[in-house]
């Protein structure tokens, strides 16, 4: 368990290892950068740069979840806050065992009374792990935050234990569309079909939609007739560090 090791050690002493690339999210009827996603790495000294799938589960595991999350959040909204344009979102990944404390609500509106981001460009996006025990405690803190301001997404949408029946549970305001459903799109009318079911539902219950994973024009032509909000994928541009931001928005623009 060195990793486990090494986790514990650049969490207590070492911070900086950890770094956030952020990949941009468009709107696809005007081609508009609408805001970006927060994507964690680790930089570490022997490994290089590891990607999250290696070390936010492990995280999880050994109780360091909290500590972790905390530096994303802080970190994400102190970035954004010195972004060129205010107006974009910040899209920040929560753990489902995030929320299992009370002290999540407290600590965002700490970071954003810090950071002084306007709390209506966070969105925090989470998983069907979140709302799989449906807590009185999990929608208290989700809409406390909702009523605070932040903007909440359901991720991942259509895999999983992902059901129709957490749309109905929470008031989101963005569903994020697997990429799982994106990939073949050009091949597979079966998975055209679903997302043009997913984006009726939504629009019908006033939840935007970002499709995740796009990598070809034909993708986003195809997205675009299915009447999809947003699109988000290496088309547009992968991760970069904050510093690297500026020259996104412009490439974009
Ligand atoms: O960036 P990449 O595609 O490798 O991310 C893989 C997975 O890790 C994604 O499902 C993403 O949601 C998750 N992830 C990335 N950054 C964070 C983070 O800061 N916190 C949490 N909980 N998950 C993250
Ligand atoms: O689950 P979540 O949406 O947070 O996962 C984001 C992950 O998806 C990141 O690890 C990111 O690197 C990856 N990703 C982003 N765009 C694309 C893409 O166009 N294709 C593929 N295969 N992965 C992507
Ligand atoms: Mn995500
Ligand atoms: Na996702």
């Amino acid at each position: 368990r060195r990793l486990e090791m090494d986790l514990r050690r650049a969490l207590a002493e070492a911070p900086e290892e950890f770094v956030l690339h952020y990949q941009p999210a468009v709107e696809i009827a005007g081609g508009r950068v609408t805001g970006f996603e927060a994507l964690l790495r680790w930089q570490h000294p022997e490994r290089g740069l590891v990607a999250p799938q290696e070390f936010i589960g492990l995280a999880e595991e050994i109780g360091a979840i909290e500590a972790l999350g905390e530096l994303v959040l802080r970190r994400a909204c102190a970035e954004a806050a010195r972004w060129p344009d205010q107006r974009l979102r910040l899209a920040v990944n929560l753990s489902a065992l995030q929320f299992r404390r009370e002290h999540l609500t407290a600590l965002i509106h700490a970071v954003l009374e810090e950071s002084g981001l306007d709390p209506r460009r966070l969105e925090l996006e989470i998983t069907e792990g979140v709302l799989l025990n449906q807590t009185a405690q999990t929608m208290a803190t989700l809409r406390g935050l909702r009523d605070a301001g932040v903007r909440i997404a359901m991720d991942d949408f259509g895999t999983g234990y992902s059901s129709l029946s957490y749309l109905r549970s929470f008031p989101f305001d963005r569903v994020k569309i697997d990429r799982a459903f994106v990939r073949d799109l050009a091949s597979r009318p079966c998975d055209a079909t679903i997302v043009r079911a997913v984006t009726t539902i939504c629009a019908g219950l006033g939840m935007a939609t970002t499709a995740e994973g796009v990598e070809t024009e034909e993708q986003l032509r195809l997205l675009a007739a299915l009447d999809c909000n947003e699109a988000q994928g290496f088309l547009f541009g992968r991760p970069v560090p904050a510093a690297q931001i500026p020259q996104t928005l412009a490439r974009l623009a």
